[in-house]
Parts: structure tokens; sequence; C-alpha cells
């Protein structure tokens, strides 16, 4: 067996006037309390250093451009990965990236991996971009990520932890194709931070699902692949708007083997067998056993 002892670093809301300081202080603590249950890593959830920033129009670029990090790590985040190489735990945070390339200036909503020794081991960007990209006044919040952030390049695995490690963020999970592009990469876990409110303005009366449909989806995504997934809230009031809580943690049967149960900051902890993949990977879902390509070229086409 290959024992990972992953602890979910559930957040509750980050306000708009909670400095970066604040939150960071907030991650540690609960980085800390991982340590203390056995864990070797801890999951954060996507844009965990700052509120939820795309439920705004914000047409001035400073004010957008000031929950962005050009960094990693940076001042504010120094501490956090000082403390992950002090008690030699690895982490998973999600931010907003603000990344200047040879072609300019270009924004993603990221990920990164962090090891036992406070090193980035891995980087992710979101792929699948929910919301919209113009303001849309007849919304009760503004969903811009479409606006905000640029979709990444795809889905990729590192060796890490012991085992083949994956990363996705929020609306990634509801996609199958996230976690099949993961498994022929021969995935055993995937991390994935989510902000999700409960409202959904294009479809409300989907709003008492939330929690249903995103364990179903994370469920779905690890059974069908062979795979761990770990799912991970900032969760609570934002703002006045409320997002889902349902941080948990899926074994590759697709049953979950642990839970946060509140919607504020919450640590809880499972021992994750990375040897339960072989068996889903062996037998039901062997692709080169089972899959038939021929069949499925629709799924990349435009
Ligand atoms: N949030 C939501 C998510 O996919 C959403 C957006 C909510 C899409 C409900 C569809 C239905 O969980 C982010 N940040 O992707």
């Amino acid at each position: 067996s290959r024992h990972l002892n992953v602890a979910m670093g559930q957040l509750g809301p980050i306000q708009r006037a909670d400095s970066r300081t604040a939150v960071v202080k907030r991650l540690c603590t609960m980085m800390r309390e991982a340590k203390s249950l056995g864990a070797q890593i801890i999951v954060y959830p996507e844009l965990a250093l700052t509120t939820f920033f795309p439920r705004w129009y914000i047409d001035d670029v400073q004010e957008l451009h000031s929950f962005y990090e050009t960094s990693m790590p940076n001042i504010a985040t120094q501490p956090l990965f000082d403390l992950a190489r002090q008690l030699e735990i690895g982490f998973y945070l999600g931010y907003a990236e603000l990344a200047r390339e040879a072609d300019g200036l270009h924004r993603y909503n990221t990920a990164i991996l962090v090891n036992t020794r406070g090193e980035i081991v891995d980087k992710y960007r979101k792929v699948h971009l929910p919301g919209h990209s113009e303001h849309e006044p007849w919304r009760r919040f503004q969903h811009l990520e479409k606006r905000y952030f640029e979709p990444g390049p795809g889905f990729h695995v590192r060796r890490a932890f012991g085992g083949v490690m994956g990363m996705a963020l929020c609306n990634d999970r509801r996609w199958a194709e996230t976690y099949r592009v993961l498994a022929l990469q021969g995935c055993e876990m995937v991390f994935i931070g989510y902000n999700t409110p409960v409202h959904n303005a294009p479809a409300p009366q989907h709003d008492d699902l939330s929690l249903f449909h995103n364990q179903l989806s994370l469920q779905a995504g690890a059974y069908q692949n062979g795979m761990w997934a770990v799912g991970v809230a900032k969760a609570g009031l934002e703002e006045g708007v409320d997002s889902i809580g349902g941080s948990c943690i899926v074994a590759p049967s697709g049953e979950v083997v642990a839970r946060c149960i509140t919607k504020d900051d919450e640590v809880q902890l499972a021992r994750c067998d990375l040897d339960w993949c072989a068996v889903y990977k062996r037998t039901t879902f062997n692709f080169d056993l089972h899959r038939q390509p021929h069949a499925y070229g629709l799924i990349t086409e435009k």
C-alpha cells in the first residue's frame, strides 16, 4: 500500500477587506492542524487568497489587478511556504495569476502544487472558465471568469507524494473530459479547489441541487477513472453571496471517505491508499482493453 494522508483545508468566506496577510494566517493555522493530524499534504480552495472577485464587474484595471499575484511565493505568501518547509507538509493552493509573458500580460485562474520542502513542483491554469465575459446587470451578482481569465493549455500530471498527481479547478470538476485526460496520463489523485455560489443565475431551479451536483461530479469523475478526487471549497457568505461547502475526498470506488461539515475554515483528513486505483485501472476501466477511441471523435471536435 502507498498511503498518503491528505487534509482538506476548507476556507470559510474571505471578505473584500480581508488582507492577504490575514488570509495567510488562516491558511497557516489550518496547515498546523493538518500536520498535527499526520497530513503529508493540505489542499486549499480555488482563489484562496482573496474574495471571489469575479462576482463583480470591475472596469478599473488597477483595482482588478489588485486581486492577482504577480509572483509566487511573494511577501504575503512566503510565511505559508516557510511553514510548509518547517513542518514538512506539501500543499495545493489556488490563486489569481497575473503572468508577464513574451507577448504581454496574461491572467489565469491558477493552482500550484508545493512539495514538503516548500518548492513549487507544478502549476495548473484553469481550462473550463464558467460564467460570462460582459457585464450582465440582470444577475444578483456577476460571474465574470470568462472576462478576468484566459483558459489554460490543458491537464497534465506530476509524480509527487509517492504517486501520480493531477490538478484541476472548480468548474473543471463538472466536465468528464477533465478526469479522463488526467487518467489517460496515469493520474491517481486529482486536487480540485472550488468557489461555488449556491445560486446559479442562468438556472436557479438547480440551486437546491448545488451540493448534490458538486458531490456527484467528484464521485463520477473518481470512479470512472480509477482515481482519488479531493474537492475543497471556499464556503459561506462572502460579500452577501453564499457559496456551498461540501468539501470531500472520494476514493477510486466513488465512495466519499471524508467530508467537511461546516461552511467555515475546517480541516478534515483521509488516509488515501494510492494502490486502490490499480484494481479499477486494471479491470473495469482498463483503457487499453476496453476503450474504443474510434467511436469518440466528436468529443474533440469544436
Ligand atoms: N464556480 C462554479 C462551479 O462550476 C458554476 C460555477 C456553478 C457553474 C453552478 C455551473 C453551476 O462550481 C466556479 N468558480 O467555477
